[in-house]
């Protein structure tokens, strides 16, 4: 016990464990590092659904191909577990059933080279190291399937920089293709195939971008790009093309490709720009979200808590405020604060409703003064329906 008489965070572990029987069941991680002073004492009685988010299963791979999914079920994260395991982390896009073996994978660097030059799996590999924990989101992570496209993982691979150092640039070479391997078996009913997306060599040294070969630990799964993938730190999923095969060195005045038109709309291009220069880097703006609102016994009285996550952006940010519509106003996120921008940022706040009724949850960044533009669109609202208070 602490000096106020608030329970530290290990008796607090233990005894919601204890009183849920969450330990036995080993959900003793669903709320491994949470604040401790929300509810000190009290039953977890389980989680309130949230509404209006389609039939998409979550935590499973669905379909195959261009049209396979796995969505993250985002209810399982604890800050104790800030790493998606890889069978969890979500797939938009599903390996082909054509995609070569590792063995005779090339990535062929040319165009605008003095001379071409092919690059092993194995050169790569040999060059690998660890690149640190990264968060990846696909620009149309949306309400309707439960904002499951949204993953963290620890990574290895390449820089980008060392790749540029195997050949020589001619004057005129100012962008970069990279493009992966996007050959299916089946037609697709969602999406256009052959992903390929234009960077200025600088911006991709500046994010920090590499090729990776494995995640977690292991060699990429092909759903995830085996063998090698771009990871593109803070940009959105769009941009970190898997299974990549070419990298080609282009001048100024390339063409915008498919993919980024496709995803314009999503990373906020201003209209759909035809050249590739006139494209904006798809960075994630900052955001917040809640990922489960959580029903409690506290000294007889209902009690509910929402836990969300902060992510996106390059700053960390001072002041969360929450919002539950109808009939309430913004108020600051209990005990909210960032130091550093951290990769998801785990919060927690207490809500006793004052009525049953349907509720829209609803984040706000006010400090600092950062862009925040999907949280503004209101992309992020997710809504519960409150049966009891
Ligand atoms: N070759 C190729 N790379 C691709 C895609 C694709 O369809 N083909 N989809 C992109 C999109 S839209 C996203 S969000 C990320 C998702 O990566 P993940 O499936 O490993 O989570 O991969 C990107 N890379
Ligand atoms: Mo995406």
């Amino acid at each position: 016990m602490t000096k106020d008489g608030k329970l530290d965070r290990r008796q607090f572990l233990y005894k919601s464990a204890l009183s849920t029987g969450m330990l036995l069941l080993g959900f003793d991680s669903l709320h491994a590092g949470l604040a401790e002073t929300t509810f000190s004492s009290g039953k977890f009685l389980g989680l309130v659904d949230f509404t209006d988010e389609g039939s998409a299963p979550v935590g499973v791979p669905i379909g195959d191909e261009l049209d396979g999914r796995l969505y993250t079920d985002l209810t399982r994260l604890s800050a104790r577990r800030p790493v998606t395991p890889t069978t969890e982390f979500f797939v938009r896009t599903r390996a082909s059933q054509l995609l070569p073996g590792p063995g005779k994978w090339k990535l062929r660097l040319d165009g605008l080279v003095e001379e071409p030059s092919d690059v092993s799996i194995q050169t790569l590999r040999s060059a690998a190291k660890s690149m640190g924990l990264h968060l990846l989101e696909c620009a149309g992570n949306v309400r309707l399937t439960h904002f499951g496209l949204i993953s963290v993982a620890s990574w290895t691979g390449v820089p980008i920089a060392s790749i540029l150092g195997l050949v020589k640039l001619r004057p005129e070479a100012a962008r970069i293709v990279i493009s992966g391997f996007d050959e299916y078996a089946t037609a697709t009913m969602t999406s256009v195939p052959g992903a390929s997306w234009v960077f200025g060599l600088e911006e991709l040294k500046a994010a920090g971008a590499f090729f990776a070969t494995e995640m977690n630990g292991q060699p990429l799964t092909p759903d995830h790009g085996a063998p090698i993938r771009l990871v593109v730190p803070g940009w959105y999923g769009c941009s970190c093309i898997k299974w990549v095969n070419s990298v080609s060195f282009v001048n100024d005045e390339v063409e915008a490709t498919s993919q980024m038109r496709e995803y314009a709309v999503r990373t906020l291009q201003n209209g759909a720009p035809r050249f590739a220069k006139d494209f904006e880097p798809a960075t994630i703006d900052s955001a917040a979200m809640p990922v489960r609102v959580e029903k409690w016994l506290v000294d007889g009285k209902l009690r509910y808590r929402i836990v969300g996550i902060l992510w996106g952006g390059t700053q960390p940010v001072k002041a969360l405020q929450i919002r539950f519509s109808p009939d309430e106003d913004f108020v600051p996120v209990k005990g909210f604060q960032q130091t550093q921008n951290d990769l998801w940022k785990i919060w927690t706040h207490p809500w006793s409703p004052k009525a049953p009724g349907v509720y829209s949850i609803r984040l706000e960044i006010t400090d600092p003064p950062v862009r925040t533009r999907k949280l503004d669109l209101g992309l992020y609202v997710r809504s519960v329906n409150i049966l009891e208070i």
